[in-house]
């Protein structure tokens, strides 16, 4: 049972038909499902968990945006990368472990999948022996994307993808209008690696050049550990980006944080970037670039929950990398964060 027409509402009849379609023994406890108006991940007592469709939360896939609001895309990427590898496998690591997440978010009483169409787009169909190119195929992909009214929440990948998605994104918003939630242990703010200009390490310092973002508007959070030198976390301040060092994170919550980061966002576009490797080894071990006392998991939900209320226009969760994340832990972690960034689109109810 995919893509329900947007208000249509089916109702289960005392026979266990479905008003407006014949008998569909595939699903026979379909009332719930068949009630909404929109598009609902399978769930977890009509499929087990560990079985169905691979796509995110075993939402329907789909071709492309066409009636979506919003749409998880896998970026396969990690040619990016300077350390270890294996991101390339987060998008399907990420969506294995999605089959946890429920619909409905217990503390902000929130209810995406009551307000917004969504869908699984698949997987960018990258170039993995060409960077370069790889980077092109990207924008080109979030630009028929967003020649829709639909947004992305990407599972990468390693973080050079932001670079291409944060073009695709500036040509629809504008230049220079997009304010940035960056989560990351690395300030990504490199001139080059090895003499290259497109890098994990670099997309961010590329973003303020071709003036993708807006630096007064941009905040970077958790950067941590070793530098080449001391410009490596001053550059960005030298732009006007408010840098949130993870000292300044130690044993408090984020709450405070979040408070200034609305405050100096304000209105206006913003996209949320989140490194899984902002967050500690101990949370979440899986990434191809560690970095200790790191975030905790509890302070990654503060900060994607924090921006409720900002006009997100989309997210990114990278560098995931299931080769070193034994558990899936990291992966699932995630996933979820996906889901926490999915329930602070404008637009998403919450029940009463
Ligand atoms: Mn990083």
């Amino acid at each position: 049972m995919t893509g329900h027409p947007r208000g249509v509402t089916y109702v289960r009849t005392g026979n266990g038909d479905i008003k407006g379609h014949s008998r569909d023994n595939r699903f026979p406890h379909s009332w719930m499902r068949c009630t909404m108006a929109f598009n609902q991940p399978l769930g977890g007592n009509e499929m087990p968990r560990f079985a169905g469709p691979g796509t995110f939360m075993r939402l329907p896939s789909q071709e492309n945006a066409q009636g979506l609001d919003v749409a998880f895309v896998g970026v396969p990427v990690d040619a990016g990368t300077s350390n270890r590898p294996g991101a390339r496998y987060g998008p399907r690591g990420v969506r294995s472990e999605s089959v946890m997440i429920r619909p409905y978010h217990m503390a902000s009483r929130a209810a995406p999948f009551d307000s917004l169409q969504a869908a699984d787009l698949g997987d960018v169909p990258i170039n993995t022996y060409n960077l370069p190119k790889t980077v092109q195929i990207i924008e080109a992909f979030y630009d028929a994307i967003l020649a829709h009214p639909c947004k992305t929440l990407s599972i990468g990948g390693d973080h050079v993808i932001t670079l291409p998605i944060l073009r695709a994104h500036a040509k629809k918003y504008g230049k220079g209008t997009i304010g940035l939630v960056h989560v990351d242990a690395h300030a990504d703010v490199n001139d080059d690696m090895f003499g290259e200009k497109v890098t994990h390490g670099t997309w961010l310092r590329r973003a303020v050049e071709e003036k993708l973002i807006d630096p007064l508007r941009t905040v970077q959070i958790g950067l941590r550990a070793t530098g080449y030198a001391a410009d490596d976390f001053d550059w960005s301040r030298r732009q006007g980006i408010r840098v949130v060092q993870a000292e300044e994170c130690w044993h408090r919550s984020l709450g405070p944080v979040m408070d200034q980061v609305r405050a100096r966002i304000g209105g206006g576009p913003v996209y949320v970037s989140f490194d899984i490797d902002g967050l500690d080894p101990s949370c979440a071990p899986g990434t191809g670039t560690p970095e200790f006392a790191g975030l905790t998991t509890i302070q990654g939900y503060e900060i994607v929950r924090g921006c409720h209320g900002l006009d997100v226009i989309g997210g990114d969760l990278v560098e995931v990398s299931p080769a070193y994340d034994a558990s899936g832990n990291t992966a699932m972690l995630g996933a979820n964060l996906l889901y926490e960034m999915l329930c602070v689109l404008p637009g998403v109810k919450r029940r009463d």
